[in-house]
């Protein structure tokens, strides 16, 4: 790779601020912006490069500020724009960018654009919406809402149902029209003004939809729509924009994320986040994870934007359940799952993403009863399923596994009461093992899931093999052990990490002469002889290996 091809975000690790779970600073029981200044120093010592800011726009919060009514302003619960400016600027002294969450597939009911849509059909907002007559006195069509129930909604003002992929009260905004995208990247474009250094695209895949053809993801406008984007606000700035596509596959991932295309740098693709559910079904329906088939889907996605791609690496958001209780261990291997599992994602070649509290392995909420549960989805699916003829006790098990306030917890600070969270009572109930999962211990202890994940992240920014390094798995059929490679040049990478709480081997063929060290991993002591590696529950190992 030229030094021109060379990106800044190629180097950089993102970490993922929940505004309102962060750190309250008013002791009203709600995160805010004072709260992100007040603890920039702790991620400057993480080391990350980037904070991927979920929304913080004025909204009624219905779904969490990914229902927004104003892009312009910041919520009050939050602070003020101004509080946003210093945001930017004290992030900026520290070397630390922000790129903000863009959720422009819909606004809220509330957006000013909808109140004006809904009044009339004639309205000059009308068709910033999606509009459509009933058929037969019934919805236009069988689309589904990803949070239950039709995807429309009737009116009766004006006898015509309009179109929401989420909740009813997030109308999704209609991409034909050409006045509504100008004003899109006219907000866009205040945004870049003001110095934030890229956008996290919601649901990005849906823009393109052609509900009347009962197509969702993937439209066929939809990358003109993004080259359009493109050159109308980010195409000449060096800003980071990175989709979120839960439809995105291989074949069409290059497409957003080729350079040449002028598109996005990259997107959050979710094969592998949903292979521990039934094929076919919802994720609510359970199924164990192979280790052959995470392998399988990786190692596809690392093939297959090698050359004219990228790919953002996560394991982790405000949508999925914390991953050292879905794939680790979160009892008594919670230290070294977490890190295996780190080692196994920053290994591979993309941008890592790291979620709040997954640096010092937060775990699932595991609340009992569904009042605890407040998130839109979670309550509408519990719902659904019971008029499905679910028991409670399964709907609470995928619940358990899958809610999406498993990760929305307040961030774990300290032990004292909220988990040093907020003076008052949090606005969603804190994880009880607060008392011994917090910031302060793992500061503390030399040996915290913490300090391995700064030590990961400082590799990043040296070893040039784990920005730039070739990948290849080297195990497929393996049901246990997950090895690849990293190649660049005449340096190599050597990656093991034993998935399991058994103990497990690994052998390593190569040259004699070549030397081998290893730069990090979750033992001490642990083999330097890798023609045949015994691996200690979880052990994860990353070697180099030289002339
Ligand atoms: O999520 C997209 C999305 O489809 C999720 O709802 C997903 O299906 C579900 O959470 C399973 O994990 C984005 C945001 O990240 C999410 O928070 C919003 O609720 C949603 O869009 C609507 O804006």
């Amino acid at each position: 790779m030229t030094e021109t091809q060379q990106k800044w975000w190629h180097q950089s690790v993102i970490y993922q601020v929940y505004p309102r779970s962060f750190y309250d600073s008013t002791g009203d029981g709600i995160g805010d912006l004072q709260g992100i200044i007040l603890k920039l120093d702790y991620l400057k010592n993480l080391g990350i490069d980037v904070i991927w800011l979920s929304p913080v726009y004025e909204s009624p919060n219905i779904d969490n500020g990914y229902d927004i009514s104003d892009y312009y302003s910041v919520l009050s619960e939050y602070g003020t724009m101004e509080d946003m400016n210093k945001l930017l600027a004290e992030s900026k002294n520290r070397g630390i960018k922000i790129i903000m969450d863009l959720v422009v597939n819909h606004t809220s009911d509330q957006h000013p654009w909808f109140l004006e849509a809904k009044k009339s059909k004639d309205n000059r907002y009308r068709d910033y919406y999606i509009w459509r007559n009933p058929v037969n006195s019934q919805e236009p069509n069988e689309l589904k809402s990803n949070f239950g129930g039709s995807a429309w909604e009737y009116d009766e003002n004006t006898n015509q149902y309009y179109l929401h992929f989420y909740s009813k009260q997030q109308p999704d905004l209609n991409w034909e029209n050409e006045k509504m995208r100008n004003d899109i990247w006219d907000m866009m474009n205040f945004w870049i003004d003001k110095g934030i250094s890229g956008f996290r695209m919601d649901v990005i895949d849906l823009i393109g939809k052609e509900p009347d053809n009962l197509i969702k993801e993937n439209g066929p406008k939809l990358h003109d729509y993004l080259q359009e984007m493109y050159r109308n606000t980010f195409g000449s700035r060096d800003l980071l924009t990175v989709g979120e596509t839960w439809g995105a596959t291989t074949e069409n991932a290059t497409l957003y994320s080729d350079p040449k295309r002028n598109e996005l740098n990259m997107v959050f693709q979710f094969e592998h986040m949903q292979l521990d559910k039934l094929p076919g079904k919802q994720r609510w329906d359970l199924k164990k994870l192979e280790l052959r088939e995470l392998k399988h889907v990786l190692s596809k996605w690392q093939y297959a934007l090698d050359q004219d791609g990228w790919n953002s690496l996560f394991w982790n958001n405000h949508d999925l359940p914390r991953i050292v209780s879905r794939w680790g261990n979160d009892r008594e291997y919670r230290v070294e799952s977490a890190k295996m599992l780190a080692t196994l994602l920053h290994g591979m070649k993309g941008t890592p993403y790291i979620y709040q509290g997954e640096e010092i392995g937060m775990t699932n909420a595991a609340f009992q009863s569904i009042e605890d549960y407040i998130d839109i989805e979670t309550q509408n699916i519990y719902k659904e399923r019971i008029n499905a003829g679910f028991s409670e006790a399964e709907i609470m098990k995928s619940l358990y596994m899958k809610a999406r306030d498993n990760a929305r917890t307040p961030m774990q600070w300290s032990n004292e009461e909220y988990a040093g969270f907020s003076t008052e009572k949090p606005w969603m109930k804190v994880n009880p093992n607060y008392t011994y999962i917090n910031v302060e211990n793992a500061i503390s202890d030399s040996n915290s899931i913490y300090y391995y994940y700064q030590k990961l992240i400082k590799m990043r920014k040296f070893n040039q093999t784990l920005v730039h390094g070739t990948y290849k798995l080297l195990n497929p059929m393996d049901e246990s052990v997950y090895a690849y490679e990293r190649i660049l040049e005449d340096k190599k990478l050597l990656i093991v990490c034993n998935f399991y709480e058994q103990e497990n081997e690994f052998s390593y063929s190569m040259e004699s002469h070549l030397k081998v060290q290893i730069l990090i991993g979750n033992y001490q002591d642990s083999s330097l002889d890798i023609s045949n590696i015994k691996l200690r529950p979880y052990e994860a190992i990353i070697y180099e290996i030289s002339e």
